[in-house]
């Protein structure tokens, strides 16, 4: 079996908008919007992955909700994107900053959602976030 490499996404909801996060890095995918998230270390649940991920990229502390069904291939051979709803617990919104791999940040509300240049292997996953949340 080859081996697969779990990315972990965030739909990080505060006060009723999703937050999208512009990447400064690598230069391929710079100016584009994703959400937050990254690769799940060795031995650590995707979970624990994401709760980190989310404090080291943003200062964010989040509860998880629950997983959005699906994964969604990313670009890289062997990347598979696995997304969480998931609420802002620590402070307001404004107080989340980019802190590394983004240098700028939108919350956006549901009609907004569509606003930014989402990477496009994203593009599915924030669809099945904002249908999950509109069912919620
Ligand atoms: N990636 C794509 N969409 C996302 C995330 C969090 C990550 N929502 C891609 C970008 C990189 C790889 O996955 O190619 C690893 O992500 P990171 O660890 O650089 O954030
Ligand atoms: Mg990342």
């Amino acid at each position: 079996m080859t081996d697969r490499i779990l990315v972990v996404g965030a739909a990080l909801y505060a006060q009723g908008r999703m937050l999208a996060a512009r990447r400064s890095a690598p230069a391929e995918l710079a100016g584009r919007w994703e959400l937050p998230g990254g690769k799940v270390e060795p031995g650590e649940r995707p979970e624990q992955a994401l709760v980190r991920e989310l404090r080291e990229e943003l200062g964010a502390e989040a509860k998880l909700l629950e997983r959005i069904p699906g994964e969604w291939p990313l670009g890289r051979p062997g990347y598979v994107l696995r997304v969480w709803a998931a609420e802002l617990i620590s402070a307001g919104p404004d107080d989340v900053r980019p802190l590394e791999d983004h240098d700028a940040l939108r919350w956006l509300a549901p009609d907004e959602l569509w606003d930014v240049d989402w990477l496009e292997h994203d593009r599915p996953a924030v669809a099945a976030a904002a249908r999950h949340h509109e069912g919620s």
